[in-house]
This record gives C-alpha cells, structure tokens and sequence, in this order.
C-alpha cells in the first residue's frame, strides 16, 4: 500500500508555551506565575524537585531552537506570552517584557516562521491568583486589559492570536482532580473557575474585534480558542445510563467550548443540570452579551487521547462532590504508561467527524498532539535516543487526520506538542515529548533523536512515511 499524503497547504509546525520554556523567570521584570508560587510553596510537589524556573532554557537559546525548527521543516510554531512578563502588578504593559516579546517575533519573522500566539497556558500572575483568580471578576477585567494591550502593542506583527489553551484543564487539575496548586478538589469551585474563563475569552475576543476593526489588529488576523477535546467513547453496548454519563461529560468538557466559540452560547442542557444541582455560576446581568462575543475564526484541537465513561456507581465521592460518569476501561486499551494515556488515533478522526457534522463553518487544524516517555534516555545508540514509538504515534494520527480531510474535514494543519522537550508542569522533565532531546546533564544540550529525520521527511514531502 502506498502511503498516505496531505494536502500541499497543511502546515506543519510545533507548539509550545511560555511558561515551560523561557525560564528568565525573575529577568525582563517578570512577575511570578502561579508555577513560580507553587514552585516556591512546595518544590516536592515537582518530579525530582524541578520547578518553573528555568523552563527548557529557552531564552538563552532561542536562535539556534528556531534553526532547528526550520532545519526540520516546520512552518509555524505556536507559543504563549506570559501575562506575567508582559505586565506590571498596576495591569500596565512592562516596557522590557514587551521588548522581549518583540525581540522573539522578530527573530521567528527572519526565519520565516510564523509565530502564533496564545495569551494564557495555566499561568496566571500569582498576585491575581492570590485576589481570587478566575472566580473574581476584577481579575477576568485584568485578562480582559492584558489581552487588550497585547492585541494593541503586537497587533501589526501577529496573524494568529488565541485567546486560551485547554480552557477546561485548570477546572480540571486545579479544582476537581487536586494534581496541580491550589490541590483542590470542589466541583462548585471548578465550575465557577470555568465560567470565569468563558467571560474571560468573550471579552478578549470582543477587544480583538474592536482593535481589528479600527486598524489596530491587522486585517488579516484572526483569533482562535484551543482545547483539548476528548472524543467520549462508551460501552458497545451502553444502557441508558452509559449514555447520560456520556452527555454530561460531553457537555461539560467538550460542547461548552465547542458552542461557546461557534454558537456564543453555553449548552442549555448542561446550564440546566448546573441549576437543578444548585450550583451557582455567579452570573450577573450582561453576561449573556459577553459570552455571545464568544465566536471564532478558528479552532485548535489538541488531541492526546480518547475519554472513555460509563454510568457510575455512585452519585457523590468523598469530597461531596456529584459523581456523573466513572471511567470505562476499555479491554483493546493500548497504554501509554509514562503518562497513563490511552494511545487510540481514530478518535482524531472521529471529532473531526464531529466537527464535520455539527460545527461543519469552523476550521480548524491539530494544535498539539505528541508523546512523552520516561527515561528514554536510557536506551541510546550511538549517542542518539531510539524512540521509534514517536515515528509510530504521529504517523498513525497523520494517517487519521489524512483520512478525516478526504472525508471533509477542515483540518488546516498539525502542530506537534513540544518538538523539543520542555517542562511539564508537576511532572517537570520526567516525560519526554520532542524529536530533540534536551540533556539536563550538559546545560540544556540538544541532540536529534532518531525520530527527527523521520519528521523531516514528512514535514517536506506532505508524504507519511512508515518510517
Ligand atoms: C497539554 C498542555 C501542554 C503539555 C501537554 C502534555 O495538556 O497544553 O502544556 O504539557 O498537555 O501534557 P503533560 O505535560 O501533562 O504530560
């Protein structure tokens, strides 16, 4: 069989964040991130005692990452500006954070990569966290400022902005799963952080629109959202109350961004649920205006792996907190045990479907997708990790997303989750995720890993090599 293609247009390029990173965390009168505080809280909270501090290096090094992702062929890379670099503790632009920001969307124009730039990857100013974060409204108005000035003050020099990444991730680690600080675990407070975050897009995308429409942005800008959506999956057989599990989870993790940015609406049926459970949003009037500001120009989908549920076996857990689906353990599961994943690439293809079918206006392209192993390092010929498992993963999800464009789907392009290994967050450098290696033994080294030649074949020739 011969092997697949995509089409001449797609793009190829790699995604990143600020936070994970830059490190410079104390240089350009950066302020400190909730990483930085919980970092200073409570270090042995971070695999082998790594904090937010020094990110990948990447300050130090930005010129030669950038040759390596042109030497790999990639055309865009997507990265965040710290909302804690790029302001002061008054919600003014920091006139050395701005350079730096400037500096690094020069020096991406000169190689000619196009940067795109996300405003918030979980790393809140920790002075705005500490006024209540997400569930205070003087602190969406500050996002809502830091947004506005950054489309003010780079709106000539970017293309494509986004307002979030994984808009559903802090409710998630922070507030329900207790994994990343705060550590809690408080349905209410989740929901709450999540709602915040909604008003939070709807009025950055309403200055953008703004900005745009008065020459500030460039015309041919455009703002998108990203999340990572989890095609839901359950039984074969499911009873009804399988399928109610689905709905729900569906809803809350899935549909409300996807109608949040197409529609400017949140889902009624969830909204509902909310209510009858006596779960107050804090909505006030005016919101409905905010959050119809809400529509896109396009979507990134960041895809690492499938949700799988069923109806559980119980309504509340230890905390008090509803219980409304439980994990389904899917028997043909192939694992990724580093990072406790479930590997499954047909679900790319079936939220592209989903896309395709009910949100059928919107573009969109992959915005991360990857694989981190531990100690991979471990197993080295010749002085180069062997880590052919990378070739398989992103070549099976290719071929999905091959697959999904001949059937319709907007997909525009594919972004890989950290082509050089970074941090990441609590688990620090304990996965690795790159086509590069970053040794931590030689001052943040890097060195092609098997894989790289592979990615650069690929990303050339539009051709999905099987190795
Ligand atoms: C996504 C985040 C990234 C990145 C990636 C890998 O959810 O947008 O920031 O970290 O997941 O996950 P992890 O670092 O937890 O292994």
């Amino acid at each position: 069989m011969s092997n697949r293609t995509l089409p001449k247009d797609f793009f190829f390029g790699a995604a990143m964040s600020g936070p994970q990173t830059e490190g410079a965390y104390q240089a350009t009168g950066k302020l400190p991130n909730l990483w930085d505080l919980a970092s200073d809280l409570d270090i042995t909270k971070f695999h082998n005692r790594v904090g937010s501090y020094a990110g990948n290096d990447f300050t130090h090094r930005r010129d030669e990452d950038i040759a390596i992702f042109r030497d790999l062929g990639l055309t865009s890379v997507r990265t965040s500006f710290q909302w804690s670099r790029l302001m002061d503790a008054d919600g003014r632009l920091n006139p050395e954070g701005a350079r730096y920001y400037h500096e690094l969307l020069a020096a991406f124009r000169a190689a000619g990569i196009d940067l795109f730039v996300n405003l918030y990857h979980f790393d809140m100013p920790a002075y705005l966290f500490r006024r209540g974060g997400w569930e205070n409204r003087e602190v969406v108005e500050a996002y809502a400022n830091f947004a506005r000035t950054a489309f003010a003050e780079f709106g000539q020099e970017v293309t494509h902005w986004f307002t979030f990444n994984e808009p559903i991730v802090e409710p998630q680690q922070r507030y329900t799963n207790a994994v990343w600080y705060p550590y809690h675990a408080d349905f209410a407070q989740a929901r709450r952080v999540q709602y915040g975050i909604t008003l939070a897009h709807g009025l950055a995308t309403q200055a953008f629109r703004q900005l745009q429409a008065a020459g500030t942005v460039r015309s041919d800008a455009r703002i998108g959202l990203i999340n990572c959506f989890t095609p839901p999956y359950t039984r074969e057989d499911p009873s009804e109350a399988d399928l109610e599990a689905v709905r729900v989870v569906d809803g809350i993790d899935n549909r409300w961004w996807l109608d949040l940015v197409t529609k400017g609406e949140l889902p009624a049926d969830i909204l509902a649920d909310l209510e009858h459970g006596g779960y107050d949003l804090g909505v006030r009037p005016g919101d409905a205006q905010i959050i119809a500001q809400g529509p896109v120009d396009w979507l990134g989908f960041n895809y690492y792996h499938p949700a799988r549920v069923q109806a559980p076996s119980r309504t509340t857990d230890e905390h008090g907190n509803p219980v409304f689906a439980e994990e389904y353990v899917w028997p043909g599961a192939v694992m990724n045990e580093s990072r406790g994943w479930e590997i499954y690439p047909k679900g790319i293809y079936d939220f592209a479907m989903t896309m395709h079918d009910d949100y059928p206006d919107l573009e969109w392209f992959v915005s991360e997708n990857g694989i981190g192993i531990e100690g991979e390092a471990a197993g080295k010929v010749d002085g180069v990790i062997q880590d052919d498992y990378r070739i398989d993963f992103v070549r099976d999800h290719l071929n999905w997303v091959s697959k999904a464009i001949e059937d319709g789907a907007r997909c525009r392009g594919y972004h890989y989750w950290a082509v050089i290994d970074n941090w990441s967050w609590n688990n620090a450098f304990k996965n690795r995720y790159g086509f590069v290696e970053v040794d931590l033994e030689h001052d943040y080294a890097r060195h092609y890993k098997k894989s790289a030649d592979w990615l650069r074949r690929v990303t050339t020739t539009h051709e999905i090599f099987q190795s």
